[in-house]
């Protein structure tokens, strides 16, 4: 048995694809973890650790395929382990136990569906791996803005509880927080519990275009982490998040790697999809992350819809006073491109835009990035007046879906308000 023996062991709430790779025909060789969150917990057992097996259903083998592997089934939960052990190493599986009780558990909550909420995840894992914990092992929540508190309870069940672009929580089991956003703190008492921070791994800028770039800057200054081999990642998430797109062609046209890994993240109909991303964000360039599977089965249809959405856009979206207002909540159009309207209207300055989605009815508001005269209305004030947030430039609302009635009403309250 080639390799050093050695427990391979993860949490109980944790999924895992175990590959044993079977080197020319010998049963020496390398049992690779391989990531992979959120899944129908399902692990791929190679025959010669059938035996360890004993606490998991094991479904017969499938044909043709030496050694033959064995479905596993444990609990459904999200986590990440990866790693390289010899064949035989002793597996002790069994639902109920922690199964590496020496790991630290990282729980890390990001902004989900976006690009720097991913990016900003990417960056945190690596740098935790890199400077503070090389065993960690992480577990994704994408967290998303809705009309009810954000955190739910027990969400914060590592060792090390993270929050990534997203809003501050005042649990005492957060360790980490890096924000961005103007609208960062739900109360008046959450930013003061921030203020008073002791800890030193909470961060908040809101002059950050991006948390992957605050990230960065923080780690790389106060943690001594080597963030070169990330420096393309950190410039799309600046990029897309700050949108410092030279034109609005160049933001809609998406043919770069970064801006098609983006898309897929805003609006791939796959639950779980930026939970498996992340790690891959974290290791290969954008160049290659396009092609995975993962990425490169949601593109197709993703690009054609987009074509779509800018037809659809064209076709509702209306210009008056410098404002752009449009109405899409009939159609399955969230997670359009938010400069398709300043392609349309180059001149204009704001654009106001309702859309649904089953989990909330949700107005976003805009200003154009290309028009200098934009940046004069605080926009995530504006939407913190009807209870949503965001940035001074581009911010939102979000309600429940049965609110939509109420959604157009504000939209259009809000557009009025732009064009005086
Ligand atoms: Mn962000």
């Amino acid at each position: 048995m080639a390799g050093t023996p050695r427990e391979i062991l993860s949490p109980a709430s944790c999924i895992l694809r175990l590959l044993a790779t079977n080197n020319s025909g010998s049963r020496s060789g390398a049992a690779y973890l391989k990531r992979s969150p959120e899944l129908d917990a399902t692990i791929f057992l190679y025959a010669p650790l059938q035996s360890s097996a004993r606490k998991l259903q094991v479904l017969p083998p499938a044909r043709a395929v030496w050694p033959p592997p064995f479905l596993l089934t444990i609990k459904r939960r999200t986590s990440i382990l990866n790693g390289f052990a010899g064949l035989n190493f002793s597996l002790r599986f069994s639902a109920g136990e922690d199964l590496l009780p020496e790991t630290t558990k990282v729980r890390l909550c990001f902004h989900d569906r976006c690009f720097d909420g991913a990016a900003s995840s990417a960056l945190f894992s690596r740098f935790y791996r890199e400077r503070i914990n090389a065993q960690a092992v992480f577990c994704y929540t994408g967290m998303t803005h809705r009309a009810v508190q954000p955190f739910e309870d027990g969400l914060f069940d590592g060792d090390e509880n993270v929050i990534v672009d997203f809003k501050y929580s005042s649990s005492p089991r957060v360790t980490w927080w890096f924000d961005h956003h103007q609208s960062a703190f739900l109360t008046p008492a959450d930013a003061d519990h921030f203020r008073a921070d002791g800890s030193g791994h909470k961060f908040y800028d809101p002059s950050y275009k991006s948390c992957t770039k605050l990230l960065a800057d923080i780690t790389s200054s106060k943690f001594g982490f080597n963030i070169q081999p990330l420096a393309e990642l950190i410039h799309w998430g600046d990029v897309i998040d700050g949108a410092q797109f030279p034109t609005p062609e160049s933001a809609v046209a998406l043919t770069e790697p970064a801006t098609q890994v983006a898309l897929v993240i805003e609006a791939a109909p796959e639950s779980g999809l930026v939970p498996r991303l992340i790690p891959e964000l974290a290791e290969r360039p954008l160049g290659e992350v396009v092609k995975l599977p993962i990425i490169a089965r949601h593109l197709g249809p993703l690009l054609e819809r987009h074509k779509r959405s800018i037809a659809v856009l064209r076709e509702r979206a209306k210009a008056l006073d410098g404002v752009i207002f449009f109405d899409v909540s009939d159609l399955d159009l969230e997670g359009y491109n938010k400069f398709i309207p300043y392609l349309l209207f180059p001149q204009c300055q704001y654009s106001v835009g309702v859309s649904a989605s089953p989990t909330r009815a949700k107005i976003s508001i805009g200003s154009n990035p290309w028009n200098p005269g934009a940046a004069e209305k605080n926009l995530a004030s504006l939407a913190e007046r009807f209870g949503g947030g965001g940035h001074p430039r581009v911010a939102a609302i979000s309600l429940d879906p049965s609110d939509l009635a109420r959604a157009r009403e504000v939209a259009r309250e809000i557009a009025a308000q732009l064009r005086s």
